[in-house]
């Protein structure tokens, strides 16, 4: 049985993903590397430093350490003056009534993001009272999709992983969420998030019950055609 929602942030809850793009393509471009948005989209999900490994990656490069500090110092900066305006306008569609239907329905809600971050932009957009646990990159340093943000979440929230709902927007999340032995809800182009047992274009609209009804429905689905997959067919002719 469904008892919590194990919530992402960025792409999620708030729209970040373009002033951490902004941020980025602002340093790639001081150290003459190409990054586009297609670039942006491979690092939804990916903590900081992996990030910037990532990009050196792209343009060829290596840096000693005190240059990645510097620049993952620089980075954030940068990423913390488009944020720092941030208020309850900018939670996307629907998030806020579904984290107060599902917070009325009962279900426990805790964040799962790589973000360090994302507590002080929770509590500027006014979501942070939601929360009943919260995990972020300060907790965990594994990446998505390593599974430890959302099992820490779960175990934070006192719930089993087959408990919980993960709510993601990057195919790395889903990834994470799925080897937590999580049901996974994606948002965004059901293209982007093959792995998904469900993907919606937001959260507008949904009935945080009806929804989880409707995943363990998705679920157990998958769970017995994988089943029926594994199991010889005793109709094959001899
Ligand atoms: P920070 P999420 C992730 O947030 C972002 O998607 C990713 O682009 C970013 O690099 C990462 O947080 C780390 O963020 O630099 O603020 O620690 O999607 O896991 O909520
Ligand atoms: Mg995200």
């Amino acid at each position: 049985m469904i008892r919590g929602f194990l919530f992402d942030l960025d792409g999620v809850l708030v729209d970040t993903a373009k002033f951490h793009f902004l941020a980025w393509q602002r340093m790639a471009g001081e150290l003459g590397i190409a990054f586009g948005h297609d670039e942006n989209e491979q690092l939804k999900g990916v903590s900081r430093r992996a990030s910037l490994e990532k990009i050196l990656a792209w343009g060829g490069q290596t840096l000693p350490e005190a240059e990645m500090e510097h620049w993952m110092t620089t980075k954030n900066a940068w990423y913390l003056e488009h944020t720092a305006s941030m208020t309850s306008a900018d939670v996307l569609p629907g998030a806020s009534e579904f984290l107060r239907n599902a917070h009325q329905a009962g279900y426990l809600i805790a964040l799962g993001s790589a973000s360090k971050n994302a507590l002080p932009i929770l509590e500027k957009v006014g979501l942070l009272n939601f929360f009943d646990a919260t995990v972020d990159g300060n907790d965990v340093t594994a990446s998505k999709p390593d599974p430890s943000v959302f099992l820490e979440g779960a175990r934070k929230l006192n719930l089993q992983p087959h408990e919980c709902v993960v709510v993601e927007d990057a195919a790395a999340g889903i990834e994470a969420a799925l080897r937590a032995g999580m049901l996974a809800l994606g948002l965004g182009a059901p293209e982007a998030l093959p792995q998904a047992h469900r993907v919606l274009p937001d959260l507008q609209g949904q009935d945080p019950r009806s929804l989880v009804a409707d995943l363990e429905t998705r679920a157990a689905a998958a769970h017995s055609a994988a089943d029926r997959a594994k199991t010889p067919s005793t109709n094959l002719p001899s």
